[in-house]
């Protein structure tokens, strides 16, 4: 931080600074340095490392994306896990869901109680919910070892920097395979693909030869900056990507949510690619 301005240290070459209102907290985790701040334009902003993780003016571009696309594609989802996320945003939009439990595995315990307590809009109260529960461990060794089969599984992860380094590697994405079920679906967040095209190239080409469908989609996420952010989709199944809008439409309606940025349409078309990230899949 400069003065009152924020600037993220994500690139060497490429900055974006966010104009600093007010910070709420500011501390060092032992795992990470964390900080939240109240921004004009964003509202409060949760930043880790030096990088925007999550605000709550553009979150639901990012949580809702991430989280409903897998979900109404499986289409009979019941059990769903989150690795990482532990502001709650991808939990409150899971639970959206007429799920039967969501298991939230976030390594840093301060993360979950400092968004609880700053970051309300962005969680809700779905900590509090039944069906959640938080598991505190490394998401990669818990998916190594947890014999429970999931639905969908997200991956909410931080940039491939430190411990998240393991949620971008091919034997994650394989214990991952392990987990779900037939039309099991998995998600990852790959970067900003303009800045940080390495990653969306990686998780394309780690995911395909293990599952029968494999594939990135897209969102828009104005603090992530530079452009599209690349999701990564694999599925043991083609079926849940193949789903035609018209049966995403009457199970968006039948689960009665509402959204800001997902819609049916954007469901379908988000797995339309942009020239520039379909070249980095081969
Ligand atoms: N996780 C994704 C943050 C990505 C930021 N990186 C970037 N701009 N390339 C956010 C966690 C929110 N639940």
């Amino acid at each position: 931080m400069s003065g009152e301005w924020f600037t993220e240290t994500l690139y060497t070459d490429y900055q974006q600074r966010l104009k600093v209102a007010k910070i709420l907290h500011r501390e060092s985790t032992g795992y990470q340095d964390l900080l939240i701040f109240e921004n004009p334009c964003f509202g409060r902003v949760l930043a880790l490392d030096g990088i925007v993780q999550t605000t709550e003016g553009d979150e639901f571009a990012y949580h809702e994306m991430l989280v409903h696309v897998p979900i109404l594609a499986h289409g009979d989802a019941r059990r769903v896990a989150i690795i990482g996320g532990g502001d709650g945003g991808a939990l409150e939009e899971a639970l959206k869901h007429d799920v039967e439990r969501v298991a939230v595995v976030e390594l840093d315990p301060r993360v979950v109680a400092l968004s609880r307590r700053y970051l309300p809009s962005i969680c809700g109260d779905a900590f509090d919910d039944p069906r959640a529960e938080v598991i505190f461990r490394d998401g990669a060794a818990f998916m190594k070892e947890t014999d429970e089969a999931f639905d969908v599984i997200v991956v909410d992860s931080t940039d491939p920097v430190g411990p998240s380094v393991a949620l971008f590697e091919q034997a994650f994405y394989a214990d991952c395979r392990a987990r779900l079920g037939e039309s099991g679906v998995l998600v990852t967040q790959s970067g900003v693909t303009f800045m940080q095209e390495q990653e969306a190239r990686d998780t394309y080409a780690r995911l395909k030869p293990l599952f029968a469908d494999a594939w990135l989609y897209l969102t828009q996420v104005p603090t992530y900056g530079a452009g599209f952010m690349t999701l990564g989709w694999a599925s043991r199944s083609a079926a849940p990507r193949a789903t035609p809008l018209a049966e995403i439409e009457r199970r968006y309606r039948a689960a009665g949510i509402e959204t800001r940025y997902y819609t049916p349409e954007v469901h379908v078309a988000a797995f339309g690619l942009p020239g520039y990230i379909r070249a980095l899949m081969g």
